[in-house]
């Protein structure tokens, strides 16, 4: 296949649509100019993210870039001294660790960095990069490997990639990748996709899916459909939510996970911004954006205002989500345990028309890092305390401070993202690059509080994030970027050769 040098435009999805969505809603002016407001809302924010860049001294911007560009640095070292080709580093042992599946290596954490690298104008890595994957990563391996990974980290970093340098290997590698991925798609009665694939034999397993698992492709797809011309890709996501939103309950409310098969729901506690559904409503508004997609719009801004509706809930005076039966609204009994992978949910809602609930999830966050410098996988938001003590290097936090800052122009966000960056580097850098943590209640350095793992997120999300709100990088523009829920810019990247 040859590459287009030039984008095609994005194959319309025909579809006949929700019935419900059809309705009043859908169909009024105002919710079309909901789409125009949110972009809107988008764009002047952008400008103001930019102004307020430049209301601070340009030389202590710049000292923070350099100090983030070198911790990078320190982690990328530490995975290329003891794993490079491997997925990822365990950086206290100096061993590796196969994300996908045992015995196979798709050089996860070599994908993962890829944009990152490019952002940080490390051109020499970058282009060791992108010539690994052309000569290494095999896409045909016999391995049965979870979809929605494969597609956040791999084809979303592969296409980054490609976004950044031109490649025409790498689009090519994305493609292969893809349509190997899709068997999971269209073996399915439903369109909600299995969640694993065997990548040689195309043999499909897993027919429970979670919301994340079922939605979490529409940009990489999408971006796919657009560079190729080939539609396949964009209308297997379009198909997925759809068959999702279809199930929605009469409060507009959805479960956790459906049985592929039958489309039944598997579990039916509606726990967003939580995962294992995150990132569904995420792809739903950035997607949305992304290719100018009204129905994906108008299925975020309905499913979105019901989850403000039946779910927040304040405890002292600190904004919550908690999880509720999705037919009743009923809160369940996980109601007060909150992920710290919900938090990325705060400027969501700060992009996606909610500002005031954003910033206030945002400030619940904080008081969390207020106790624990690190935060911890989970806690209850009545006691404060850690449910889930382990700290796993997640970008979540950094991710919303980004995109309130970008939607708000507040430097708050930037001092914020810069204090997280501070206490990571504090308590999570070792001699091997960074790791996650057991406990984060432990005392700093304490030997047994260390796990022994640098995620490939890290190198995708966690400093690129910091990057971006302190370096001005002229490789992203910021008016027009959009990043995946894996970090991957998809767009905006500033195209030179490596
Ligand atoms: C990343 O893989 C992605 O952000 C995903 O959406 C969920 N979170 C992890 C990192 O914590």
């Amino acid at each position: 296949m040859t590459a287009p040098s030039q984008p095609v435009p994005l194959p319309e999805v025909r579809g006949s649509g929700l019935d419900r969505d059809s309705g009043p809603r859908a169909a009024s002016g105002a919710s079309r100019r909901g789409v125009l407001t949110g972009a809107g809302v988008a764009a002047s924010a952008l400008v103001l993210g930019v102004a307020a860049a430049g209301r601070q001294p340009a030389s202590a911007q710049a000292r923070v870039a350099a100090e983030v560009h070198a911790e990078f640095l320190h982690g990328w070292r530490g995975y290329q001294t003891a794993a490079w080709g491997y997925d990822e580093v365990r950086p206290l042992s100096g061993t590796r660790h196969d994300f996908f599946a045992s015995g196979r290596t798709f050089g996860l954490s070599i994908v993962e960095a890829l944009d990152t690298l490019f952002l940080m104008e490390e051109n020499i890595e970058a282009a060791r990069c992108c010539d690994w994957i052309e000569q290494h990563l095999d896409p045909v391996q016999d391995a049965s490997i979870q979809v929605f990974e494969a597609v956040i980290r791999l084809v979303g970093g592969v296409l980054a990639g490609y976004q950044a340098t031109g490649r025409p290997a790498l689009l090519r590698r994305a493609r292969e990748l893809a349509d190997r991925l899709l068997p999971a798609f269209t073996a399915s009665p439903t369109g909600l996709p299995y969640t694993h694939v065997n990548l040689r034999t195309g043999a499909v397993h897993g027919d429970v899916a979670t919301l994340a698992e079922i939605g979490s492709n529409a940009m990489e797809f999408g971006l796919l459909s657009r560079l190729t011309g080939d539609r396949r890709y964009y209308e297997a996501s379009v198909r997925a939510y759809r068959a999702a939103v279809s199930r929605r309950s009469a409060l507009d409310l959805l479960g956790t996970s459906l049985h592929v098969e039958t489309g039944r729901w598997a579990d039916t506690a509606a726990v967003a911004p939580n995962a294992p559904v995150d990132s569904f409503y995420e792809y739903l508004y950035t997607a949305g954006a992304q290719f100018a997609d009204r129905t994906l719009s108008s299925w975020y801004r309905m499913l979105n205002a019901a989850v403000l509706r039946h779910q927040v809930v304040r405890v002292a005076g600190r904004l919550w989500f908690r999880a509720v039966d999705f037919r009743s609204g009923r809160p369940d009994g996980t109601a007060t345990r909150q992920q710290e992978l919900g938090s990325f949910y705060a400027g969501l809602l700060a992009k996606g028309g909610a500002p005031e609930q954003g910033a206030a999830y945002f400030d619940s966050w904080t008081a969390v890092l207020d106790r624990y410098p690190v935060l911890p996988e989970s806690v209850d938001c009545a006691t404060m305390r850690p449910v889930d003590r382990s700290g796993l290097l997640r970008p979540e936090y950094a991710n919303a401070a980004f995109d309130l800052w970008r939607a708000t122009g507040l430097d708050r966000y930037r001092q914020a993202a810069y204090r997280w960056f501070t206490a990571m580097r504090e308590r999570q850098r070792v001699p091997g690059g960074y790791t996650t943590l057991r406990d984060v209640t432990a005392p700093p350095g304490s030997p047994h509080s260390y796990g022994d793992l640098t995620p490939g997120y890290w190198f995708a999300e966690n400093l690129k994030y910091l990057w971006l709100m302190f370096s001005a990088t002229p490789r992203f523009d910021y008016r027009v970027g959009l990043l995946s829920t894996e970090g991957k810019a998809l767009a905006g990247l500033r195209r030179r050769w490596v």
